[in-house]
């Protein structure tokens, strides 16, 4: 766990992706990524317009819209960025040998590198999952791109603890300037060299204890007292009876609370 403040994190990481992202942190004080689950475009644009004043990050699985295009989803969704200044998270989950991620993440008709600041990797292929990303990044734009690796998994049953998280961390180190931290439940370590990853945790609710499907839902205090510095809510800012306007300043607020708690630790 980091008792160091986001700002002076943001000075000295070795991922120019985190430095921005723990700057924005720091200078709209939110530790908040809201995760938007929905069907259409039009959906999703109308609660990142409620939500966005509130995040830092945005997280979206555009393979999940239905009526995805570059032009009517993505180029709002940047413009939504800019109007409330957070960055955007695609929660790919890539999986599968570097060449192929690499086509994955530039290609096809989502082109996730061209405008999402940050994605994620299972690291279960190995480091070529990393390598590949990489490469398409560079390729695909000059603006800055992070890589989250799944650690830990917040879903019942996970396969992902022990000796497979320990060497999803020990992969991380092969690259620090574009592996940025970790989706995790814990503080995953590995900081031995000085690396400062972030951890992002999501399966957190304050209402909800899981879903039917395997989900398990932690609060925002207990997860930041212990090493999140970044919480990713979904369901429980837009579920089913909840108000976004109300639980984006509400979650938003627990988050920062539970942050300055941990500072003053
Ligand atoms: O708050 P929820 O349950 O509505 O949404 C949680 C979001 C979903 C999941 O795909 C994602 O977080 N997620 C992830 C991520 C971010 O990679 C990992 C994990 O362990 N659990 C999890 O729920 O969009």
């Amino acid at each position: 766990m980091s008792t160091k403040s986001y700002k002076e994190r943001a000075k000295s990481h070795s991922s120019p992706c985190a430095k921005k992202l723990l700057e924005l942190m720091h200078n709209k004080k939110t530790n908040l990524c809201a995760s938007v689950d929905v069907h259409t475009t039009e959906e999703l644009l109308s609660l990142v317009e409620t939500l966005g004043p509130h995040i830092c990050l945005l997280k979206t699985h555009v393979d999940i819209l239905t009526d995805f295009t570059y032009e009517g989803t993505v180029i709002p969704l940047k413009k939504l960025a800019e109007k409330h200044n957070f960055m955007i998270f695609e929660d790919r989950k890539f999986a599968d040998i570097g060449n192929t991620v690499k086509l994955q993440y530039a290609s096809g008709v989502h082109r996730i590198a061209e405008w999402a600041d940050i994605t994620n990797a299972h690291g279960i292929t190995g480091p070529g999952v990393i390598a590949g990303l990489k490469q398409a990044a560079e390729e695909a734009s000059n603006d800055v791109r992070g890589l989250l690796m799944l650690a830990e998994l917040s879903s019942k049953g996970s396969l992902a603890y022990g000796e497979y998280t320990h060497k999803v961390v020990e992969m991380a180190k092969v690259d620090p300037s574009f592996v940025m931290g970790f989706i995790a439940q814990s503080d995953v370590g590995g900081r031995e060299e000085g690396n400062d990853w972030l951890i992002m945790t999501p399966g957190v609710g304050l209402d909800e204890k899981g879903d039917s499907l395997g989900q398990q839902y932690r609060t925002v205090d207990d997860v930041v007292s212990g090493s999140t510095d970044i919480i990713i809510v979904g369901r429980g800012l837009y579920g089913s009876g909840r108000n976004p306007a109300v639980e984006g300043p509400r979650y938003r607020k627990a988050g920062w609370d539970a942050y300055i708690k941990r500072l003053s630790s």
